[in-house]
């Protein structure tokens, strides 16, 4: 069993230069900003509604403004928790201006979706036990165990879902049925995939008249982003098209399953999950709450499991197709995921941080690519497949000092800090030029440059 390594309670000296704290004001700014009273949005005009693995990123930076204003970041995400666990990636804005939005989803095709409030059908990283234990870190002990006791059992039950839902077979992984629900959406070993496997006829027809030029002057994304930085008109089709034929069997997983439909037991969410079963343990033990006993089986299993993924000869370890184990070769973010994990050796942790080393791999001027450069896959415009994120860079921050590879955490900390002061706090950036992409007054990147600046050593 993993345990983390913990930084001094995070309470670490702030460095209170005039950069830094002109840095925090204005990441403060932008929160304050996006802030819809309950929740925050990621950013104005392409994302208006509240996003699953976001609000615990933003929670996490919120907790040094204002730890009560955090804890209803987290709380307004369990309005949208379906009543066999599943916490859905998105919650709708309740605007009538967003009906189309909430009509694409309909998750009230499904029994267990929340009475009257319209939320997606399918999750997205398992980041809330992090975040809730995050968020207790900055409370005094009886507020921490009241929040702890209060968000435990939603925690539980999600937990439990996805060991019911999406690992049918008791193999320890959970599978996951969209790309959508990586948090990664186009990264390259759900694209190929998508490409490979599951594009429909009609979609290959478009391709091959370039009918989909003419489809891709109606996408809404690209009234706010210059066309190359996201999915392709194609790549949004296929997407769409899996996402109805989940709606078509009501989000039922056993439906899906049945029906063969696309499924990957996801690396990077897997890594994720080890480590929300390690924040888990750590919150049920500090209000000293026995876990039921087949999840703690469970949870243990996943950390065994997720040697499976690795590949002796590539050094690395890869996501798998749930049906046939055939492992997803295509290398990005989630090669480095397993550090945040916590579970694998430090011999191991070591293989992966000489790629994060290397200039040509993981370590250009604004590390971390989301795909290596030297893969054929990288563009360094295009959304995951290429650029560097703050919160994936938050995360393998996390797991370099986890392993005590403080100096590569205290480097990678002071080349995200500059690429968000030299460019601004924009959603993803280009990661040799350090140009700023995307939606720009991002949510998630405020927060967390606020949680680096604020646990940063001096
Ligand atoms: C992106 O995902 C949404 C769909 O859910 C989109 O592409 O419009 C991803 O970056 C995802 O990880 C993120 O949670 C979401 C909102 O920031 O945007």
């Amino acid at each position: 069993m993993s345990e983390i390594k913990s930084d001094a309670s995070n309470e670490v000296a702030v460095e209170t230069t005039e950069a830094t704290s002109d840095l925090a004001v204005q990441a403060a700014t932008i929160l304050s900003e996006n802030d819809q009273g309950e929740y925050t949005i990621p950013s104005k005009g392409l994302y208006p509604h509240q996003w699953l693995w976001d609000s615990c990123f933003i929670a996490i930076g919120l907790r040094h403004l204002d730890p009560n204003r955090a804890q209803t970041e987290l709380v307004s995400l369990t309005r949208g928790q379906w009543h066999n666990g599943m916490m859905p990636n998105m919650i709708f804005n309740t605007a009538p201006e967003y009906h189309h939005d909430r009509n694409f989803w309909r998750s009230w095709v499904n029994p267990q979706s929340p009475d009257g409030l319209a939320t997606s059908g399918i999750t997205q990283p398992p980041v809330l036990a992090e975040a809730v234990w995050q968020v207790g870190q900055k409370l005094s002990s009886p507020e921490r165990r009241s929040w702890y006791k209060l968000m435990l059992p939603h925690i539980i039950e999600y937990h439990q879902w996805l060991y019911h839902d999406r690992d049918p077979h008791g193999e320890g992984l959970v599978l996951l049925v969209h790309p959508w629900e990586t948090g990664l959406d186009n990264t390259p070993p759900w694209t190929t995939e998508l490409q490979d496997h599951l594009m429909p006829t009609w979609i290959r027809f478009l391709r091959a008249t370039n009918l989909d030029r003419v489809v891709g002057l109606f996408r809404r994304d690209r009234h706010y982003i210059p066309p190359g930085q996201r999915l392709s008109t194609l790549e949004t089709l296929s997407y769409f098209a899996a996402q109805r034929r989940l709606r078509r069997k009501a989000y039922d997983t056993i439906k899906i399953l049945d029906h063969g439909l696309f499924s990957i037991e996801d690396l990077s969410y897997n890594c994720m999950f080890v480590r929300a079963n390690t924040r888990l343990r750590e919150i049920a033990k500090a209000v000293r709450y026995d876990l039921p006993p087949e999840l703690v089986e469970r949870m243990q299993k996943t950390e065994t499991a997720l040697e499976q993924l690795w590949d002796p000869y590539a050094q690395k370890y890869w996501s798998r197709d749930f049906v046939t184990h055939r492992l997803l070769k295509q290398p990005s973010i989630a090669t480095l995921m397993p550090l945040y994990a916590g579970s694998i050796t430090k011999e191991r942790a070591a293989v992966l941080v000489k790629l994060l080393e290397n200039e040509h791999v993981f370590g250009p001027n604004f590390p971390v690519p989301t795909v290596p450069i030297d893969s054929p896959m990288f563009d360094p415009h295009k959304y995951w497949q290429g650029p560097s994120w703050v919160n994936t860079n938050w995360m393998i921050i996390e797991g370099l000092k986890q392993y005590g590879f403080d100096e590569h955490a205290a480097a990678l900390t002071d080349t995200t800090l500059d690429m968000v002061r030299e460019n601004g706090f924009w959603e993803y950036f280009h990661p040799i030029s350090g140009e700023g992409l995307g939606a720009h007054n991002f949510s998630w990147t405020a927060a967390l440059i606020l949680d680096l600046l604020k646990t940063k050593k001096t």
